[in-house]
């Protein structure tokens, strides 16, 4: 076969080549060590030196046509190749969310975020705190003294003390230290909110060991008690979505406030259900009070300057008051089927322009 049409044969296989595997057998059938311009190449060694003088330019000409289209051809391949997985991974960013389809969140979660947002309108942040704390932050510095019976083993879960230490760490029994921490490294004012799970050693038909409360801080210069009654029935009216609603505060005790309140708020029976609303019966919903001024000082504030209030609340009762759930001990069963009766879609994030209810 003569030169041209051994390279017009071969540059006419190269641009057939459909694909890498092809592509190579062209290559080795060529260029291989049997390949056929290979074979021509290896006839130069026998030539005379005029043959090879006129030959020589010739075939290396072939060698290098060859090469530059197989090269070209395989960069060409190679771009088709991620051309056509490009179009096969293809993401339709218009279908539907899956997981939102079959999951569903948590009537706690629900509440959770619905408090977060009913208090960032009244200019409160949300705080979050370690569960595993010393018993400093979680009873110390909140003037629960070492005889208290918040203290006692049956009530708080400890760990193991370590050795050569005389620190003992805890459970945190409520979510009081992250606001005890947040006294210690933020300036007056405060206004947050602390939700999150907290621990005690109690298991009935009413506590689970494992509970969710969530506590409130207010400190700023001239905080009084109407602050505080003001605050919590913006609140209340905001959550439970009734406009009427009657506060009752109880004189109290806790060691971090004074004075202590205990907050019910008026409710009527109707049709066998308890409503929020009226006065005709009464459920004790909260507990609050002015910050102690000893806690206040323990936190290296001054308590002739600054002044707050503060209250805590059982959040998993509050999602049974609101979304009519009587067994608080089926919440942390992971019960397929009452989380997707009871729990709520991923879309459903509480707003208060939208509502914050159901
Ligand atoms: C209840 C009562 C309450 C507080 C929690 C608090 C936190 C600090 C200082 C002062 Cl850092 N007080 N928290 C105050 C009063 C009541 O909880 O019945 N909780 C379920």
């Amino acid at each position: 076969m003569d030169i041209d049409t051994l390279k017009t044969d071969l540059l006419d296989q190269i641009a057939a080549a459909a694909s890498p595997e092809a592509l190579e057998a062209v290559r080795v059938a060529a260029m291989g060590k049997s390949g056929s311009v290979t074979a021509l190449l290896k006839t130069l060694g026998g030539m005379s030196p005029d043959d090879r003088q006129v030959r020589g330019p010739l075939l290396n000409g072939l060698r290098e046509a060859v090469a530059g289209a197989l090269s070209a051809r395989k960069i060409a391949l190679e771009a088709e190749a991620l051309n056509a997985r490009l179009a096969s991974e293809r993401l339709d960013m218009t279908l539907p969310v899956a997981a939102a389809v079959t999951g569903s969140i948590h009537p706690v979660s629900q509440v959770m975020d619905e408090l977060a947002e009913i208090f960032a309108d009244l200019g409160f942040a949300v705080a979050t705190g370690p569960e595993i704390e010393d018993d400093c932050h979680n009873f110390s510095a909140l003037n629960i003294p070492e005889t208290h019976p918040a203290r006692a083993m049956h009530d708080t879960f400890y760990f193991p003390q370590e050795p050569g230490s005389d620190k003992r760490m805890l459970l945190r029994t409520h979510t009081s230290p992250v606001q005890i921490r947040t006294m210690m490294t933020q300036a007056p004012p405060i206004r947050i909110i602390a939700p999150g799970r907290t621990y005690r050693s109690d298991s009935d038909a009413t506590h689970t060991p494992m509970f969710h409360q969530v506590e409130g801080l207010v400190i700023d210069k001239g905080i009084t008690l109407a602050n505080l009654k003001w605050t919590l029935e913006t609140f209340v009216k905001a959550f439970f979505e009734v406009d009427d609603v009657t506060l009752r505060l109880r004189p109290s005790y806790f060691p971090f406030t004074e004075p202590s309140v205990e907050v019910d708020v008026g409710c009527s029976w109707e049709g066998g259900r308890l409503k929020i609303g009226g006065t005709s019966s009464w459920l004790e919903i909260l507990g609050s009070g002015m910050v102690h001024p000893r806690v206040i000082a323990s936190c290296g504030l001054d308590p002739e300057v600054y002044q707050g209030f503060a209250f805590g609340c059982g959040i998993d009762r509050l999602a049974m008051l609101k979304y009519g759930m009587n067994d608080l001990r089926a919440f942390f069963d992971a019960d397929l089927r009452w989380l997707k009766h009871h729990g709520f879609s991923a879309f459903d994030v509480p707003t208060l322009s939208g509502g914050v209810g159901a």
